[in-house]
């Protein structure tokens, strides 16, 4: 069997899971919510999205398999609230051809209908690349995911090809500055120098901005001295599977 066919079946083989990464506040260092991310189980082995997103878009499978990984963050965020008593939010990747699909808006509302999650703790987390095919069609479906009352993240900023003239017309309330302008900030003072300046453009814009990919308390502090709002990285914590989510979740109130 070739991995297309493999992955074909991870879905209904129960292959699939959610890991989960907490974001953390500068201002009191509180846990904001998760960033969900992918994982594939096979054999006991977790085969990391990198290898199999892309073969998933090309496919078409990506689909289906995002609407596992939208349906599976509305399930957990569910169980957490009761849980713990207290809303949780997570935040979900959704690449650029499941974004496109016709049906992407309508699964999201029946979701959001059928699981009675509180749209604000759903964040959707998209990259600049779905402005570069249709940017009309684009903005005006970010336009109606936000009247959801869905929370809009502009993920791996600074990466992609999108214009500030873009930037400021997407109706998004996060940026999220890309891992590798992060992690030689300290070290390259133009690195610094492109952090600090996305901070600045986010805040001037409205936006909340988080750094990824933190990983030193030397990094935390000179994003906390910028003003940024919040970080991400291992510093603060891995990805955890959900049982040790939950323990990070308590542990925090
Ligand atoms: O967690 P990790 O470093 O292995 O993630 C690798 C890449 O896979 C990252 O670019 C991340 O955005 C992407 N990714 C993780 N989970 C998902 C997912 O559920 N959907 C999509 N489309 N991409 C994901
Ligand atoms: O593209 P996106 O930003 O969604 O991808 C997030 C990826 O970054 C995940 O694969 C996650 O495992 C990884 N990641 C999260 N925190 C860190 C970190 O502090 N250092 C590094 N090198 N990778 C990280
Ligand atoms: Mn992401
Ligand atoms: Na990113």
């Amino acid at each position: 069997l070739d991995l297309e066919s493999l992955l074909r079946h991870a879905v209904e083989r129960n292959e699939l899971e959610l890991h989960y990464q907490p974001q953390q506040a500068l201002h009191d260092g509180g846990l904001i919510g998760f960033e969900a991310l992918l994982r594939w189980r096979r054999h006991g082995k977790l085969i990391s999205p990198a290898d199999f997103i892309p073969l998933a878009e090309e496919s078409g499978l990506i689909v289906a398999i995002g609407n596992w990984v939208l349906e599976e963050a509305c399930r957990q965020i569910s169980v957490w609230q009761a849980e713990i008593g207290q809303r949780v939010v997570v935040a979900v990747n959704i690449s650029p051809r499941q974004f496109a699909a016709p049906g992407f808006l309508s699964h999201l509302e029946e979701l959001l209908a059928t699981t009675h999650v509180d749209p604000s703790c759903l964040e959707l987390e998209i990259t600049e690349s779905v402005m570069v095919e249709d940017a009309e069609s684009a903005i005006a479906l970010l336009h109606r995911l936000r009247a959801l009352g869905l929370k809009l993240a502009i993920d791996d900023f600074g990466t992609g090809y999108s214009s500030l003239a873009y930037l400021s017309r997407f109706p998004i309330h996060k940026l999220k500055i890309d891992q590798s302008f992060v992690r030689n900030m300290h070290a390259v003072r133009e690195q610094g120098a492109i952090v600090q300046a996305t901070i600045g453009l986010g805040h001037s814009l409205g936006l909340t901005v988080i750094a990824e990919g933190v990983e030193s308390e030397t990094q935390r502090a000179m994003l906390s001295a910028w003003r940024c709002d919040e970080i991400q990285g291992y510093h603060y914590s891995r990805p955890l599977p959900a049982a040790s989510a939950l323990n990070f979740l308590e542990g925090s109130l």
